[in-house]
């Protein structure tokens, strides 16, 4: 890997090179996921959780062709006013293409954590990670590929039930992916903070966490591990409420014929515009206490490793 390839803020560096916590976020949901100037707001307001838990967050892109590990505010705003066809939603495959061609790109949860994993960042915050659509069984994110193989720990809330949630977990557990499940025995679906799914692992706290993402790096076990967060409970909306939205939504896709790279961002504006916007104050909520968590497990991670040094 040639490291020159990776523009890292100063602030990031030096917290890196000082073994300092540091927290990756993702872009896509800056780009593709909220709206202006939601996204904006969302975007800071993540970036001040995960620094009021104690560590220093860095948002990941790619602008005219650079990979910048860590935003200033200058081109947050710059991607969050960007139209969403002139900046490619980035997954693994497309990291390559858009840098050669010096375009502009936002991560996904899979280019998130290759990206993180190369700037030596082990933690990741988002708000869903992608899975297995429902009804079409070989749409599988790549973002579930990724964690089978990057050491990259990724703090989200679950998945969204537009997706094939017993697939999702299917896919997981074949690639060795733990699921924690944060002060919760029930996988969490996104806006509702608890599903009939069992979690693999409940944890307490963000020091059991740490334990195990430490113990994992011990044995040299490469794949990602993700812990899943519930909404914070006056922000849930109840699942009786989105569930009927997000079935007309993705029963609308089909019969569109949507699909590859665009379902996932066409179904979250549809849900948000059938719910009259009323899902966006819930997924707002969920990024910001992930950023919070997320910093509160890096700083435990860094508290570990340093005692153990
Ligand atoms: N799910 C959400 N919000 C999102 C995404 C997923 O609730 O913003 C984004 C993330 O960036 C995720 C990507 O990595 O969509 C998955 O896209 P696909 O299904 O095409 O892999
Ligand atoms: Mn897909």
């Amino acid at each position: 890997m040639n490291q020159d390839l990776l523009n890292i803020l100063p602030e990031i560096a030096d917290a890196l090179a000082e073994n300092r916590p540091v927290v990756a976020l993702e872009s896509t949901v800056i780009t593709h996921g909220l709206p202006w100037p939601k996204n904006i707001e969302t975007a800071k307001g993540m970036e001040a959780a995960v620094r009021e838990s104690g560590s220093v967050p860095a948002t990941l892109a790619l602008i005219n062709g650079e990979i910048r590990i860590g935003l200033t505010d200058d081109d947050l705003e710059f991607l969050a006013k960007l139209p969403s066809d002139s900046v490619r939603k980035c997954s693994r495959r497309d990291l390559p293409t858009v840098m050669a061609k010096k375009g502009h790109g936002s991560t996904t949860v899979a280019a998130t954590m290759i990206l993180a994993n190369l700037a030596g960042i082990q933690f990741f915050a988002t708000g869903g990670i992608g899975g297995v659509h429902r009804g079409h069984h070989f749409d599988v994110s790549a973002d579930l590929m990724e964690l089978g193989k990057t050491p990259t720990t990724v703090i989200c809330s679950g998945a969204k039930a537009i997706l094939d949630i017993p697939n999702t977990l299917e896919v997981l557990e074949t690639q060795g992916v733990p699921v924690l499940g944060y002060q919760c025995d029930k996988l969490p679906l996104f806006y509702s903070r608890e599903s009939e799914f069992d979690v693999t692992e409940r944890v307490d706290s963000a020091a059991e966490i740490a334990q195990i993402v430490h113990t994992r790096n011990q044995l040299g076990i490469h794949n990602g591990t993700l812990v899943t967060v519930p909404v914070p409970a006056d922000q849930e909306v109840p699942a009786g409420d989105i569930q009927s939205i997000i079935d007309a939504a993705v029963e609308e896709a089909d019969n569109k014929g949507i699909k590859g790279a665009e379902i996932t961002p066409w179904l979250l504006s549809r849900i948000a515009e059938l719910s009259n916007n009323q899902s966006m104050t819930a997924n707002i909520a969920l990024l910001k206490n992930n950023g919070r968590v997320a910093g509160l497990i890096a700083s435990a991670y860094q508290e570990l490793v340093n005692l153990s040094n």
